[in-house]
């Protein structure tokens, strides 16, 4: 049966990771997956995880099965931190939340939701975006169509092109958005861009998804979830998919959440009805660790206060670091002004290198980054940002 089964490609980004550990030379820099580490190369545990995990152990719980859904009151603080604690959302219960396994389990069970309960067949993401996307679209039965985003030539956001491409897709497409820190480009929509892409997705009969990876990393958690509450605002029906991998360094617990709004209680009980069928059919209910850490951060005022002042020290890390690398791009006369890496968000920047100068950043200065030329910023410190800009320079 296996005699015809082809060998796939690595996930690109995924297995830069491989590569990057068995290089033995000692100026080797990770600037690929998009993980966050300190100034000594580490992902740390955040102090509010540790004390969590300390008490959740001691507290030897029996380990049995959660609801399908998650834990209810996770489920409940994930909607207070998307949409505000006293939101119209919140109060209403015109949303529904289910605990998922990190941000890609919620885009998957999002997207089986919208097939299997709703009927949907295409679903639409940005050029470029997160790979993800597409094969999370086309491995849950849809059809997938693109719209633009980036433009190369200027380093930035094409609203035009984003807006005329949206535009033509047909009635009832899921769209893809990213809500903050655009993975890879880490150019985001302002204010006034949301309410357009809102105004079109009414009049299209878009069904919009916000996939919301990053929050607390562009500039705060209230911040970052703008796009969120614009669309919560605007009457449209949506769903969010949200993760705790990046904020709250809980990559390998798999700890996320799909959020879908609706117009009504009774809409949103239903629509929880089909999601745990989702669940069931696929992993039955989520494992606990994860959520529990989290749920005992967000209930706690302090505790969630100390949250808040770690994850502005990942995010002003990355800023001085964007600021770093731009310094010193200047300061030894690159060919290229790399000042737009100070106007991206997130962990990530596109620089503009292509596949090839990708490749002797990797072969001649053991520097790991994507062949799109998409770099974790994040994987800069002091230590290594004049080698990797000496370097950027030599291949440019
Ligand atoms: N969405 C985007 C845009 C991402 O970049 C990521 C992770 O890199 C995710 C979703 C999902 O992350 P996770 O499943 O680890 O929570
Ligand atoms: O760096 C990125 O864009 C991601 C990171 O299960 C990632 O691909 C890695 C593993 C995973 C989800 C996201």
């Amino acid at each position: 049966v296996f005699s015809s089964v082809s060998t796939l490609p690595d996930d690109p980004i995924l297995s830069l990771t491989g590569k990057f550990l068995a290089d033995p030379r000692d100026c080797k820099v990770n600037l690929g997956v998009g993980m966050y580490l300190d100034e000594n190369g580490v992902t740390p545990v955040l102090d509010v995880v540790r004390e969590a995990e300390e008490a959740i152990a001691l507290s030897h719980r029996p380990h049995t099965y959660i609801p399908q859904t998650g834990l209810p009151l996770y489920d409940r603080l994930v909607q207070e931190l998307l949409f505000g604690k006293d939101s119209e959302v919140v109060t209403s219960k015109r949303a529904c939340t289910v605990q998922s396994l990190g941000g890609t389990g919620a885009l998957k069970l999002g997207c089986d939701l919208m097939y299997w309960a709703c009927g949907l067949r295409v679903g639409a993401a940005s050029v470029p975006t997160w790979g993800n996307h597409n094969d999370i679209l086309e491995r849950s039965g849809y059809t997938v169509a693109a719209y633009r985003y980036y433009d190369a030539g200027t380093h930035g956001l094409n609203f035009e092109a984003m807006c005329e491409d949206l535009k033509k897709l047909p009635a009832k497409t899921l769209v893809i958005l990213h809500a903050c820190c655009h993975n890879p480009t880490g150019y985001d929509l302002d204010a006034n861009q949301w309410s357009e892409i809102i105004d079109i997705c009414k009049h299209c009969q878009l069904v919009p998804f916000l996939d919301l990876a990053y929050q607390g990393f562009k500039a705060g958690l209230e911040e970052d979830s703008l796009a969120v509450r614009l669309f919560a605002d605007s009457g449209l029906d949506f769903l969010v998919a949200s993760s705790f991998s990046k904020s709250f360094n809980l990559y390998s617990e798999r700890i996320g959440a799909l959020t879908v709004v609706t117009h009504s209680e009774n809409e949103a009980l239903r629509v929880a009805s089909h999601l745990k069928c989702c669940a069931r059919a696929n992993y039955s209910n989520p494992a606990a660790f994860g959520g529990r850490i989290v749920e005992r951060v967000l209930s706690d005022p302090d505790k969630f206060a100390h949250w808040e002042k770690e994850l502005a020290g990942m995010r002003n890390r990355i800023l001085a670091m964007r600021q770093a690398l731009a310094d010193e791009m200047r300061a030894i006369g690159a060919k290229r002004d790399f000042s737009f890496v100070t106007e991206q968000a997130g962990m990530f920047s596109f620089t503009g290198l292509t596949p090839e100068q990708v490749d002797r950043l990797s072969s001649e200065f053991g520097i790991y980054a994507v062949r799109n030329g998409r770099i974790c910023v994040c994987g800069l410190n002091r230590k290594n940002v004049a080698y990797v800009a000496r370097s950027f320079a030599a291949v440019l």
